[in-house]
C-alpha cells in the first residue's frame, strides 16, 4: 500500500502535535505502523491522501450510524451555514433538538447541550454531586468517561490501550473521590456503598460498555444498581455517549427498560459534528444554573451547525424506525461470518456484540468484564488490524474500542470483510 503522502504529513505532524495527533488512540501505536491521514469519507468507505480506499468500521467513534456524509446531513449543514456558524446566543434549533431528544428517550425531561461527551459526563457528575449534597462517586473498571481528571481511573479506550489507565496529573484529591468498582459485579457495588454510607452522589456507567471493547452489562446488573440507586438516593447515570440512538432509538436503556436519573450523550446527537449533551430528571436538571446553582456553560454549547446536523440525525432515526433492523440484520450477518472464520482455524476467540456494536478479543475465554477484556492478546490484535488494513479494511487501531457497523455497509462490503478475517486470521494465528 502506498503511504508515501500519509507518512509525510505524519512527519510534519509531530513537530507540532503532541504524538502527532489530537487524540491518542487514532496514531496507530497500539497496533504499530504509522496513522494514515484521511481525506474523505462517503458511506461506507473512507479515502487517504495517497488514494487508498477502505471499508472502514469505525464512523467517527460511533456517531456516522448512516455512514460517512449522508446527503440529509450535508444539506442541513449547508443551510445552516448561510445564516452564520456561531452567536452564543439562543436559537430555534436549540429547542427542536432538545424536544426530539426528550421524546425520544423519555428519562430525559430536560437536557443540556455541551461540546462533547466529556463535558457531558463531568456535567452530569457535577449536577448528581450539586444535587445530593454529596461528594464522592462510583465508576467502573474498563469504563470510559473521557478525560476528566477523576475519571482517568482504570479507564478504559486510549488509556487502557497505552498502559495509562490511570493518568499521570491525576491529583490525589481527585482521585479520592472516584470509588471504583467491578463491571457486572454487583457485589462490589454494594460493598462499596456499605463502606461509604451517605457519601456517594453518583453511580456513572456504559450499559453497554464500549471502551474495554464491546462488553455488555447483564440485566441483573443495571437492574440492580437501578434498585441500588434508588434506595440510597444516589444518581443513577448512564453514559451514552456511544450507545445514545446507536443499540436503539431510546439507547440502551430502552433496551433493558431501565430509567437511569441522568443520562450522558455524545457524538451522534450531532451528526458526528462535535457536540455532547447530559440529561434526565427534571427535579435534577432544573438546579443547572440558571434555573439553579449548579453551574454550567459553554460559548460553543447548541452551536447551530452542530445542531443542524444533530436534528437532520435525529430526525431520520425517528422517521426511520427500520434502520435498527437493517444495522441488526448487518451486523449479525458479519457476526456469523467471523464466527465461521473462527471455527474455520479452530478458535474459539471472544466476538462481543451489542446491536452494531462489536469486538473480536484475542482470548478464549467469556470477556464481560475488565479482568477477561485485559486476558486479550494485543499484540495478535496489532497483526490482526496490520492484516485486515492490507486487505482494505479499517478497524479501530486499538483492542479496546468498538467496530461500528453502519446502514452504508453493503452485503458485499460485509463479504469482503468477512473473507479478509479468515485470510487474516489463518496468517497470524498458527
Ligand atoms: N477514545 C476515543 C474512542 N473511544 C477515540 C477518539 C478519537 O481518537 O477520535
Amino acid at each position: 500500500m502506498n503511504t508515501v503522502k500519509s507518512e509525510s504529513l505524519f512527519n510534519e505532524a509531530k513537530k507540532y502535535i503532541p504524538g502527532g495527533v489530537n487524540s491518542p488512540v487514532r496514531a496507530f501505536k497500539a497496533v504499530g505502523g504509522n496513522p494514515l491521514f484521511i481525506q474523505k469519507g462517503e458511506g461506507s468507505k473512507i479515502y487517504d491522501v495517497d488514494g487508498n480506499e477502505f471499508i472502514e468500521y469505525i464512523g467517527s467513534w460511533g456517531p456516522h450510524l448512516f455512514g460517512h456524509n449522508p446527503p440529509f446531513i450535508k444539506e442541513a449543514l449547508l443551510n445552516a451555514i448561510e445564516n452564520g456558524t456561531s452567536f452564543g446566543a439562543p436559537t430555534r434549533l436549540e429547542v427542536k433538538t432538545a424536544k426530539l431528544i426528550s421524546e425520544m428517550v423519555p428519562s430525559v425531561e430536560m437536557v443540556r447541550m455541551v461540546n462533547s461527551g466529556t463535558e457531558a459526563t463531568m456535567s452530569a457528575v457535577r449536577a448528581a454531586r450539586g444535587y445530593t449534597g454529596r461528594e464522592k462517586f462510583i465508576k467502573f473498571e474498563g469504563c470510559y468517561h473521557g478525560h476528566a481528571d477523576y475519571f482517568l481511573i482504570k479507564a478504559g479506550s486510549g488509556a487502557l490501550t497505552l498502559g495509562i489507565p490511570t493518568s499521570p496529573g491525576v491529583t490525589k484529591g481527585n482521585a479520592a473521590d472516584t470509588l471504583m468498582a467491578s463491571y457486572n459485579n454487583l457485589e462490589s457495588v454494594k460493598q462499596i456503598i456499605k463502606k461509604n454510607k451517605n457519601e456517594i452522589a453518583a453511580i456513572i456507567v456504559e450499559p453497554i460498555a464500549g471502551n474495554m471493547g464491546v462488553v455488555q452489562a447483564t440485566e441483573e446488573f443495571l437492574n440492580g444498581l437501578r434498585a441500588i440507586c434508588t434506595e440510597e438516593r444516589i444518581v443513577l447515570i448512564f453514559d451514552e455517549v456511544m450507545t445514545g440512538f446507536r443499540v436503539a432509538k431510546g439507547g440502551a436503556q430502552q433496551l433493558y427498560n431501565i430509567r437511569p436519573d441522568l443520562t450522558t450523550f455524545g457524538k451522534i446527537i450531532g451528526g458526528g459534528l462535535p457536540v455532547g449533551a447530559f440529561g434526565g430528571r427534571k427535579e435534577i436538571m432544573e438546579m443547572i444554573a440558571p434555573s439553579g446553582p449548579i453551574y454550567q456553560a459553554g460559548t460553543l454549547s447548541g452551536n447551530p451547525l452542530a445542531m443542524a446536523a444533530g436534528y437532520a440525525a435525529l430526525n431520520h432515526i425517528k422517521s426511520n424506525p427500520d434502520i435498527y433492523n437493517q444495522l441488526e440484520e448487518k451486523s449479525a450477518y458479519l457476526e456469523k461470518g467471523i464466527k465461521s472464520a473462527l471455527h474455520s482455524i479452530n478458535r474459539d476467540f471472544a466476538l462481543n456484540r451489542a446491536g452494531s456494536m462489536m469486538t473480536l478479543f484475542f482470548v478464549e475465554e467469556q470477556v464481560n468484564n475488565y479482568d477477561a477484556a485485559i486476558k486479550s492478546n494485543t499484540v495478535l490484535y496489532g497483526k490482526f488490524f496490520s492484516e485486515m488494513l492490507n486487505r482494505g479494511i479499517y478497524l479501530a487501531p486499538a483492542q479496546f474500542e468498538a467496530a461500528f457497523v453502519s446502514t452504508a455497509h453493503t452485503k458485499e462490503d460485509l463479504d469482503k470483510t468477512i473473507n479478509a478475517v479468515e485470510e487474516s486470521l489463518r496468517i497470524i494465528v498458527k
